[in-house]
């Protein structure tokens, strides 16, 4: 079995190194591979000579999200059987690879998640630590699964599930791997694990808003592109509830002989016709979403043949 622990860096010349050695302590067998998103400091140099196996470096920073896709490809064409990723700040204990990986290797699971327990965590600031808590539960809802952290970085996923995963964000992967691993009917097991406070700050988030803002609208893109019909007729209910409401009330007022409230008529009648249209919508990307399925099982193949051993 090879696995391989992949590190997604951007500016880490302070922490890889540490990250590196501790998977090492880990198991020698570990192949490392060190994905540098176009880093201003050191870290590719830092990354080779601490040891890493495959240091790959895009010449511009192109986001998390799409040095994550690379990292999983390098790993695949590398023949990796499981794939771990870890963050490159230090904050995950890479001793605890080999109790992620079990599953993977008993056959237990493709995806194994872990839990960082962050209301538990006395380093994390009140605003990140909500933050998380809120875009878990979104990430449950949207997908039906019960998530306990859907922001951590610590998964380790079978070569067959990293065959599946597309990524299509450039920004985070890490609620978009869920909802379509869940779509994809991938085995996902979750465990907790330890997380260590950071030392400097957040490469990813520079501010709550603006990572909710992003983190956001993926997840949002993610609802409408793995669930459509539940993510359309969701937003359908909206105008079709208020619609039926106002006609009703019209209705009453009309029968009891009140002539009037045909403002409130021409409303329920818009509201109406605004909620069976998106009903509609709902049906039509349901439809592109079974293409979509389509595409995605020819793909696979494919890949699966590109990589193949
Ligand atoms: N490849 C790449 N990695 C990034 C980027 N931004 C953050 N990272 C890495 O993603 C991991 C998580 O980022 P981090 O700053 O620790 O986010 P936080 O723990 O959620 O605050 C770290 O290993 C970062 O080096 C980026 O633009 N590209
Ligand atoms: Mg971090």
């Amino acid at each position: 079995m090879k696995v391989f622990v992949m590190i997604p860096a951007y500016n880490e010349e302070f922490t890889i190194a540490r990250v590196i050695k501790e998977i090492k302590q880990a198991s020698r067998d570990y192949r490392i591979l060190v994905v540098d998103d176009g880093s201003k400091d050191n870290t590719f140099e830092v990354a080779k000579k601490a040891g890493a196996h495959y240091v790959i470096k895009n010449k511009k920073n192109l986001g998390l999200a799409q040095a994550f896709k690379r990292g999983l490809e390098e790993c695949l064409k590398l023949k990796a059987d499981i794939i771990v990723n870890i963050d490159a700040d230090f904050q995950y204990n890479a001793l605890e690879i080999p109790r992620l990986i079990q599953p993977i290797l008993d056959e237990k699971a493709d995806i194994v998640l872990t839990d960082r327990k962050v209301l538990n965590l006395s380093h994390m600031p009140f605003g990140k630590k909500y933050g998380n808590l809120i875009s878990t539960l979104v990430t449950r809802f949207v997908s039906g699964f019960p998530v306990r952290d859907a922001q951590s970085g610590f998964r380790a996923f079978s070569r067959d599930a990293a065959l599946k995963l597309n990524i299509f964000s450039d920004y985070t992967y890490v609620q978009e791997t869920i909802i379509q691993a869940v779509d994809k009917k991938l085995k996902i097991l979750q465990m907790p694990c330890e997380f260590r406070a950071r030392h400097g700050k957040s490469r990813l988030i520079s501010n709550l808003f603006s990572y909710a803002k992003k983190a956001g609208l993926t997840i949002i893109r993610s609802f409408v592109r793995y669930k459509p019909l539940k993510a359309l007729l969701t937003i359908s209910f909206l105008p079709l509830i208020l619609g039926i409401l106002l006609g009703l009330r019209f209705l009453y007022f009309f029968l009891m002989g009140d002539k009037g409230h045909v403002q409130s008529l021409i409303l329920a009648a818009i509201l109406l016709i605004i909620g069976f249209q998106i009903i509609v919508l709902a049906f039509i990307a349901d439809t592109i979403g079974a293409n979509r399925k389509v595409n995605e099982e020819l793909l696979y193949l494919q890949k699966k043949k590109e990589f193949s051993k």
